[in-house]
Parts: structure tokens; sequence; C-alpha cells
């Protein structure tokens, strides 16, 4: 049985009502949208009908949810490969935005929306807001970067729909972020924890506590964030951080979120069908394992995408969750299968290196983990910013802590780190994505 919250219950927004559709019910729902997202990406995209012809497999093959793994798989390579438009299911005419994620190396990835897919997009972001709890008289200020980046627009849309008062301040400018969160009485925040810590970090500076204003929720996502960061974000600013996530091939942020229970993200698979795989044989996992997550969408027009390889790392949580919700949740992800480095012959993740620094009383969530080759060997060191309050206190103290921070990270990765202790602010802040890895080793 399913349980539906109470109507005053804050999350129920009436474009939630999928959130809490009966399982049987979503099933056939996903089933058909499936078939229609195959067909039309056969009929229109050159790349996925050579993919199914070869593996011999024409739309009408698919006749259950369990066909879906007959489908070729779609990685980021065919995106800058087909680059700009080459993946496009709908004619440019029918095409009303488009966005684009810069990759590390070479040409963007290219997105496209026709007005179907925007206000699926809505949809989904409406729902993400809601499931943390905001509704219509809170007043959000959104601080994801608007322009090519799908976060500034993607929240922006969300709220306006929600019937909640968007501030669309966009990324940066943090003395002007404090401000306006003060004088307007900002209930919300929208932007990348590291970005808020930096903002908390500010508020400190100009003598504004940010607990004692009205803010009470945080909406962050966009790159990989801990409990234990969440946990101090949380203590800081007075709030409750709830983590989002999404990605532009999918659709942007909108593909799953936490709800008030903080215990995994629900996906919106009436819009997105998840699949957790094993990266390297591209077989599903067990249930409850972790793996890859693979996404696909079932509502897009314009850029339909068949069994798209994440690189992200979760797995599905097996319990129903206690909001009511019966959307299937992922857990929170903590690290990319291609954010791993070796450094003499061990895999490292920086989520392991932040959760070995976290653990130590009296350093910053604030971080830099710089990769060099010297003499032939590879050689790592962890910057790590420590509190006022360390800093300023006895050379003896800053000791101690170098050295249980050298412990706890050997005891995390089984090896020997060089571990740097900064002065608080030392480290470049970012107003989007940090940067937590430098790779000074020219690898390639
Ligand atoms: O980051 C969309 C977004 C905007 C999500 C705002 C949430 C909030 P991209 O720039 O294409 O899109 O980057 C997508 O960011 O594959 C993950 O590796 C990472 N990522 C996004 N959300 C989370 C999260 C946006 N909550 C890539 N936790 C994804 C961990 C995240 N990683």
């Amino acid at each position: 049985m399913t349980t539906i919250p109470d109507e005053d219950s804050l999350d129920l927004h009436p474009a939630s009502v999928p959130d809490y559709m009966q399982v049987p019910h979503m099933r056939a729902l996903q089933l058909e949208r499936l078939r229609s997202t195959v067909r039309r990406a056969y009929l229109h995209v050159e790349l996925y009908r050579q993919r199914m012809d070869q593996r011999n497999v024409r739309p009408e093959d698919i006749r259950t949810l369990d066909d879906v793994i007959r489908l070729p798989f779609t990685v980021k390579a065919d995106l800058r490969d087909s680059y700009p438009f080459g993946l496009f299911a709908s004619p440019l005419q029918e095409v009303v935005r488009l966005h684009a994620s810069s990759g590390t190396t070479g040409k963007p990835i290219v997105v496209a929306y026709t007005q179907h897919d925007l206000a699926v997009w809505t949809d989904a972001m409406v729902r993400t807001l809601a499931a943390c709890g905001l509704g219509c008289g809170d007043i959000i200020q959104n601080a994801y970067g608007y322009g090519l980046f799908t976060g500034g627009l993607g929240a922006h849309y969300g709220a306006e729909a929600l019937g909640a008062t968007v501030v669309p301040i966009s990324g940066g400018n943090t003395d002007r972020q404090i401000m306006v969160m003060k004088d307007f009485k900002v209930t919300a925040i929208c932007c990348t924890p590291t970005y808020f810590l930096h903002l908390l970090d500010r508020a400190g500076e100009m003598g504004i506590s940010i607990r004692e204003l009205p803010l009470r929720v945080g909406v962050f996502g966009a790159e990989p964030w801990s409990d234990s960061m969440r946990s101090r974000i949380e203590a800081a600013g007075g709030i409750k951080a709830y983590d989002i996530y999404g990605l532009s091939e999918i659709t942007g942020p909108g593909v799953g979120s936490e709800c008030r229970c903080q215990a995994g993200l629900h996906i919106f698979e009436d819009h997105f069908f998840p699949e957790i795989i094993d990266p390297d044989s591209g077989q599903p996992v067990a249930e409850g394992e972790e793996g890859e997550l693979v996404i696909t969408t079932l509502s897009k027009h314009a850029m339909p995408m068949l069994r798209y390889r994440t690189r992200d790392i979760s797995a599905f949580v097996p319990a129903p969750c206690h909001c009511g919700r019966t959307l299937r949740r992922i857990k929170r992800i903590t690290r990319r299968s291609d954010d791993m480095f070796i450094i003499r012959g061990v895999n490292v993740f920086p989520s392991q290196v932040e959760s070995a620094l976290l653990a130590v009383e009296g350093t910053l969530p604030h971080y830099q983990i710089i990769l060099r080759r010297e003499g032939g060997l590879d050689q790592m060191e962890v910057h790590v910013e420590v509190t006022p309050a360390v800093f300023s206190d006895k050379v003896g103290a800053l000791e101690n802590l170098h050295n249980k921070l050298g412990q706890s990270l050997h005891q995390t990765l089984g090896l020997r780190v060089e571990v740097r202790l900064v002065a608080p602010q030392a480290l470049k802040r970012s107003e989007g994505k940090a940067q937590r890895v430098i790779d000074q080793r020219n690898l390639a």
C-alpha cells in the first residue's frame, strides 16, 4: 500500500503526484514511454539506428522493461563525436533551447530541448524543490550559474513553476549574495555545496551569522559531497541541506533528489529510467550493489538518450522510503569511475581523501590534491585548510594535527601522502564546481 502524505505536508505539490504512483502503474507508464523513445531515436538519429541494426534490435523488440538491456549504450564520446547537433531527434525548428557542458578536453557537448522538453525539465525541478520541502511562500536565491550550464535556468524555471519567489542572482559576487540573503529574507538557496561553504566563511568575515537569518534549506548538487560535509554545513548554516542530482546529457538538475528523509535520492522515474551496471562487464549488478548509473530518458524529444553511461557510481536503495514516494532511490554519488587516480599502484578517489580529512577535528572542508611525478615516482600532496583556532594556536597543535591527518589518510588509503596545512582561506574558491585534483604528472 502506498501512503500518501496528508494535504498540508510540505512537499505535496500537484506536480508531485507521479512521485506517489503505485509501482505497477509506474512500470506500465515507463514501458509505454520507453517504447516511444526507442522508436523516435531509431527513426531520427543515425547513430542509434546503426547501433541497433548492428545488434539486430528493432524498436518493436522492446516489449518489456527488461528488454532495455538489449539496447546499445551511449557514452560521452558519442556526444562529442556528433558535435554540435548530430544526436538531435527533432528538427532545429522545434528546438527552443541549447545548453552545453564544458569537458576537460576540447569541445563541449551540446544538449537540446523542445518546448515539450522544457516542460518535462520544469516538472522534474518542481518536484525536486517540493521534495526539498519548498513551496509557495519561499524565497529562493538561485546561485547556480545562469548560462550554458544547466544549473541556473533549470532551478529557475522549477522554482517559478512551484510558485516560490526566485532571486536569479547566479553565481559569484559573494558579498552581494550575503546582502541579498539577509535583506530579502531568503529562505532557501540553490548552489554547489562548496560555494555555500564559501558563503558561510565570507558571511563570518562580514560579521553576519547565516544561522541567525531566515534561511532554512539548501538545495545542493552538481558535484560530489559527503555526509560529513552535510553535517558541517547544516550545523554552521542552521539549515537542512539536500542533495540533488542531474547531468546535462539527461536534462540538467532534476534527474533525482533527496526528500525530507535525506536517505538517498529519488529518481523521477516517469522521465528517467535508471539502471546500475558493472562498469567493466556492462551487466546489471544485483539489487543494492554498487555500480555505474546508466540512464535512459523516457520523455525527451529533441535529444533522447538510450542507456547513457553517466560514469557516476551509485547503488539502488532497496527499501521503500518513509516519505511515501514510490520512486526508486539511489545512494548519493560520492565518486565517478573516471575520477579515480592511481598513485604508486593504489587506486584513490577524492571522496576517500575527503572523508579521511573530515574525520579529524580542526580541519575545514576545503582541500586540494596535487599529483606530481618526481624522479619517476608519483607523489601525492594534500593541501587542507585548518580552522582559525588551530591556525592561531601554538606550533605544537599544528604539528599534532599534521600527524593525525597523515595517519588518517594512511589508514583510509593505505598510502603515505604529504599533508600540507594551510591557512583558512588560502585555497582558491570556486563559484561553481570545486576542482579537487590538480594532476601535474603529464600522463598523456
Ligand atoms: O551539474 C547539473 C546539475 C546542476 C545538477 C545543479 C545538480 C544541481 P553537468 O555540468 O552536466 O550537470 O555535470 C553532471 O556532475 O555526472 C555528476 O558527476 C556531477 N553531479 C551532479 N550532481 C551531483 C550530486 C550538472 N548531487 C555531473 N552529487 C554528473 C555528486 C553530482 N555528483
